[in-house]
């Protein structure tokens, strides 16, 4: 059974969103976009009412392995939207929903079982390298290759061998390109910082609608400062952090998706990727109020 009191295993969170596709048909579907390295599923859960008009929102969590606090927060989301849809604020109603819990299935069993620290994916043979792993938020194939990423496979930020070289980030393309919804927003979670970070991430530039973004974020910060006090700060990804190319939110942004975060959840350095898990409760439902605000404005 899923709950939010413990940081489940890929089993439990793909039982879950299999679970909530048979219990509420007429408003969730499930769908596997694609297979990890290892062949486990890349599973999307899909909300909506299915009415024409509706804006369209995606989200994702996992693409770092050991990062557990971020699907366990997409997974909330999803489960506050499946339980109350019908008394969910219209806000909430007129957005096709799209939840991919996981990026990194494989990085984070391995999280599980092995070392709790992986960050990468767990692909294997690269050139004459006997190291493991591509650092999927370098992978991505917009300004693939630049600042913040590393040709050298044993790397954590390795970037791998070309844009899109890895078995999940390949498959998020895919989606995008065979769909004909048109997303308004991404939002992409990880930890840690406390950070509502928008493009550019490859290097020290600006989208022309910044302005935008940063209102938007600058608003979804006190939503959650308002509900569960903790501070986020907002600002682009290179100004706010540093420069590394081939991430997942410039290719999104590059696609014309406009408001695209790259949200880093709590906390600010005391546990870091090691959150215990009773702040997934607090962490997730002040970013839900942050993630209505978003819903409000796209
Ligand atoms: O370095 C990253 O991939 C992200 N931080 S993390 O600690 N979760 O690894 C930040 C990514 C920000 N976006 C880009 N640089 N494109
Ligand atoms: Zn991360």
């Amino acid at each position: 059974r899923m709950t939010w009191k413990q940081y489940h295993r890929l089993e439990d969170i793909h039982g879950f969103m299999d679970y909530l596709a048979k219990t509420y048909p007429s408003i969730i579907s499930v769908n596997t976009i694609g297979k990890s390295y290892e062949g486990r599923e890349l599973k999307i859960l899909r909300i909506s009412d299915g009415k024409a008009g509706n804006k369209a929102v995606f989200i994702d969590g996992g693409i770092h392995a050991r990062e557990w606090i971020s699907p366990a927060v997409v997974t909330y989301f999803i489960n506050q939207f499946a339980e109350n849809f019908d008394v969910e604020s219209d806000d909430i109603k007129n957005i096709d929903w799209y939840f991919l819990p996981v990026v990194n299935p494989d990085g984070y069993e391995y999280t599980h079982r092995s070392d709790r620290l992986w960050r990468k994916n767990r692909k294997y043979g690269y050139g004459p390298s006997t190291c493991t792993g591509a650092d999927l938020n370098r992978n991505f194939g917009y300004r693939w290759g630049g600042k913040g990423s590393s040709s050298y496979p044993c790397s954590d930020i390795y970037r791998g061998s070309g844009p899109f070289s890895e078995p999940e980030t390949k498959a998020i393309s895919e989606f995008f390109r065979n769909t004909a919804v048109k997303f308004s927003a991404y939002l992409t979670y990880h930890s840690y910082g406390q950070y509502l970070l928008y493009p550019w991430g490859y290097d020290n530039a600006l989208p022309a609608d910044h302005k935008d973004l940063d209102s938007v974020g600058k608003q979804m910060a006190e939503a959650i400062r308002k509900t569960g006090g903790s501070q986020y700060k907002v600002g682009s990804s290179s100004g706010l952090l540093y420069p590394a190319a081939g991430g997942s939110d410039d290719w999104a942004k590059s696609l014309g998706i406009k408001y695209t975060y790259t949200v880093e959840l709590s906390d600010t350095g005391r546990y870091g990727f090691v959150l215990p898990a009773s702040y997934i409760e607090p962490v997730a439902r002040e970013n839900l109020a942050g993630l209505r605000v978003l819903a409000s404005q796209v």
